[in-house]
């Protein structure tokens, strides 16, 4: 069956995720053979992540999808018989919305991830639009049930050949960190977080192990992270993101944040800790109970992500000390193993989505 083209709408609330989301899913659908275009109302951020697109650009096609930016999303119209991904409710321009409807197009409202019990029961469902196009809800997740999780063909076979080579000589050549910096039974430690995160009870915690730690901060740490004791931290580059997966497998353990950099940790299949993104109303503190729900982690780890999402030192020492111990370590790296490996049995999200759409497409 021919695939449809795709028109993807991206708008940057904050940091990286929503950019870095878009990107990928729209990267994946061209390696599947779809035309793509992705609008974007921040091609500056994109450009942080993929440094081969120039911010002030007016079209550019990288990597099989042709890059707009949002404002000429007014003059243009949906594809002929195609699909539009209005990502994490973003929405679309109105005159290219008025335009649909002539267009004999579907229309998927691409959610935010989450692992609450309700996501099965709502993905895939109708959302009745008054111009007639129809819509449906997609939402990714982490069950057979939902819309899955973005992966890219081959990863797991990447990871084990990247593997093979020592990790400080793939540290060297990523981030410029000197080989022999690091000494070899260093445990390396990737730390992406938010500001608000209880830093000082993570630097205390690994300052007094035993065994030396590599803390590889990309950007700028924040003043209170310096080194101290058995913890060195390092400073790297950003990296592209077609190349974040290779800073992961370099890791023992990463600190990640959002749902990107989170997907990514799960698929190396290392212990990882993660901070969600705050809601206002606190709604993230729900979400992050089921996903670690969903990974069935054990008490400890499930006790050190509540304190990494607090904002007490003291209790995110303890709850690092503890897990960090052989017996938790050794457990915590198996529980890991194994909810990567149950995730990469199931199908990725954009195989998933281009089915879906060619159904409803055939359909109507
Ligand atoms: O940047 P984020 O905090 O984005 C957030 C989250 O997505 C959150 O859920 C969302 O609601 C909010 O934005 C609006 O975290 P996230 O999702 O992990 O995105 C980070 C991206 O940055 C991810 O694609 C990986 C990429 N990255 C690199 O490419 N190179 C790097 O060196 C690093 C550290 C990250």
């Amino acid at each position: 069956m021919t695939r449809p083209p795709f028109d993807l709408f991206c708008r940057v609330i904050d940091n990286y995720g929503d950019a870095g989301v878009c990107w990928r899913l729209a990267h994946q659908l061209a390696d599947m053979g779809c035309a793509v275009r992705l609008w974007i109302d921040r091609l500056d951020v994109l450009a942080q992540l993929l440094p081969e697109l120039d911010p002030a650009g007016d079209g550019q096609r990288i990597q099989g999808v042709e890059i707009l930016p949002w404002y000429q999303a007014e003059r243009a119209s949906a594809p002929r018989g195609g699909v539009v991904i209005e990502a994490f409710a973003c929405m679309l321009p109105p005159a290219y919305e008025a335009g649909m409807a002539q267009q004999d197009c579907l229309w998927i409202n691409l959610e935010y991830l989450s692992a609450e019990d309700w996501v099965a029961s709502c993905h895939g469902l109708p959302s009745p639009q008054a111009n007639g196009v129809p819509k449906y809800f997609y939402f990714p997740g982490f069950t057979s049930s939902t819309g899955g999780l973005l992966r890219e063909s081959g990863l797991q076979a990447r990871q084990v050949q990247a593997q093979a080579t020592d990790r400080r000589m793939r540290l060297q050549a990523l981030t410029g960190l000197a080989a022999d910096a690091m000494p070899p039974e260093a445990r390396c430690v990737l730390l992406f977080a938010y500001p608000d995160a209880p830093l000082d009870g993570l630097r205390d915690t690994f300052a007094r192990r035993q065994t030396p730690t590599w803390l590889l901060v990309p950007g700028t740490p924040p003043p209170t992270l310096r080194s101290q004791g058995n913890l060195t931290v390092a400073t790297i580059p950003f990296v592209p993101q077609a190349r974040f997966d290779e800073l992961l497998w370099c890791c023992d353990l990463n600190f990640v944040r959002g749902e990107d950099s989170l997907t990514r940790a799960q698929w190396t299949g290392s212990p990882l800790v993660w901070q969600i993104y705050a809601q206002d109303d606190d709604a993230h503190r729900i979400k992050l109970e089921a996903w670690m729900q969903a990974a069935a982690w054990p008490e400890n780890i499930r006790a050190l992500h509540r304190a990494w999402n607090g904002h007490d030192d003291d209790l995110m020492a303890q709850a690092l000390s503890a897990a960090l111990e052989p017996k938790p370590w050794a457990d915590w790296a198996k529980c890991s193993e194994r909810w990567s490996e149950k995730l990469h049995r199931s199908p990725d999200l954009a195989s998933r989505l281009v089915e879906f759409c060619q159904k409803k497409l055939q359909k109507s």
